[in-house]
């Protein structure tokens, strides 16, 4: 039997305990994450000739270092380097869902939407484009409507499928060229250290170090680089640039998402 590691990740109350619960039934272990007070919810289930473990990441708006939830989640994606990563989404909240996509995005794994809540999204009469989704992302979409237990079928289907593909799914988002050339600078630095963690990877940390993150800071505080890394970070105008860069993210969702959605008036109104 082939063996599949998936983590479950998305904001706060888009069903992601719901579609756990789904999936593994009793078969569940809580714990806590080594070293820090955050539950850590693991379980399985066997499906056709798999065996999937499943791991409930802590809810997350962003995976910056704003709170150990977001440390944790995004350590636990770049370290255990899970097959695949499913991003439960709220349907009926789709657009704000999007942010934390754009950040999933440059983590490296492999990617797989899960849009839930689609019961309630349908019942107001919105209308996803589940294939321009999927084309718009570059990655899967699967429709579910977890606590009537629809879709998981059509899930697990999806998840095997993946593992088997090789190629990274996901579009990275491109900062503009006064950032993306220092975000090569700094990659370039980094990859100078042999001794370095190379399941981080490169453009990610560079990204991080640009907004300021100070959990990447200190990850990298005993690279032999440490010092030239930070000379190039002192450089600039760091808030600049993190305002920059989320504003880049921000155009990319508002580029995409009136491609995928229509409201049930036919008017898109940014949030609800
Ligand atoms: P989490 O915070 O992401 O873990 O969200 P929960 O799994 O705790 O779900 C939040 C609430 O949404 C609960 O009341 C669930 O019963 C409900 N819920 C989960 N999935 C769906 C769904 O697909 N449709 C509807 N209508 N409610 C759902
Ligand atoms: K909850
Ligand atoms: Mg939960």
């Amino acid at each position: 039997a082939g063996k599949i590691k998936i983590a479950l990740t998305g904001n706060p109350n888009v069903g992601k305990t719901t579609l756990f619960n789904a999936l593994t039934g009793s078969r569940q272990h809580v714990g806590n994450w080594p070293g820090v007070t955050v539950e850590k919810k693991s379980g399985s289930v066997s499906y056709k000739e798999y065996d999937i473990e499943v791991i409930d990441l802590p809810g997350t708006y962003s995976l910056t270092a704003y709170s150990m939830d977001e440390i944790v989640a995004r350590d636990f994606i770049i370290e255990e380097k899970p097959d695949i990563v499913i991003q439960v989404v709220d349907a009926s909240n789709l657009e704000r869902n999007l942010y934390l996509t754009t950040q999933l995005m440059e983590l490296g794994s492999k990617i797989l939407i899960v849009l839930n809540m689609c019961d309630i999204a349908e019942e107001r009469g919105d209308r996803i484009y589940i294939d321009k989704m999927q084309e718009l992302l570059a990655t899967p979409v699967i429709r579910t409507v977890a606590s009537q237990k629809e879709g998981i079928c059509d899930l697990l289907d999806k998840v095997i499928e993946q593992k088997e593909v090789q190629q990274h799914h996901g579009h990275e988002i491109g900062y503009g060229t006064e950032i993306e050339d220092r975000i090569l600078e700094i990659e370039k630095v980094l990859a100078e250290d042999e001794t370095r963690d190379t399941r981080y990877p490169l453009r990610w940390i560079s990204i991080r170090l640009l907004e300021g993150d100070s959990n990447v800071r200190e990850k990298i505080s005993k690279s032999p680089v440490y010092d030239r890394v930070i000379q190039i970070i002192d450089s600039i105008d760091q808030e600049e640039y993190e305002a920059e860069i989320a504003d880049k993210r921000y155009l990319a969702i508002n580029t995409v998402f009136p491609q995928m959605c229509t409201r049930a008036n036919g008017k898109l109104t940014k949030s609800d």
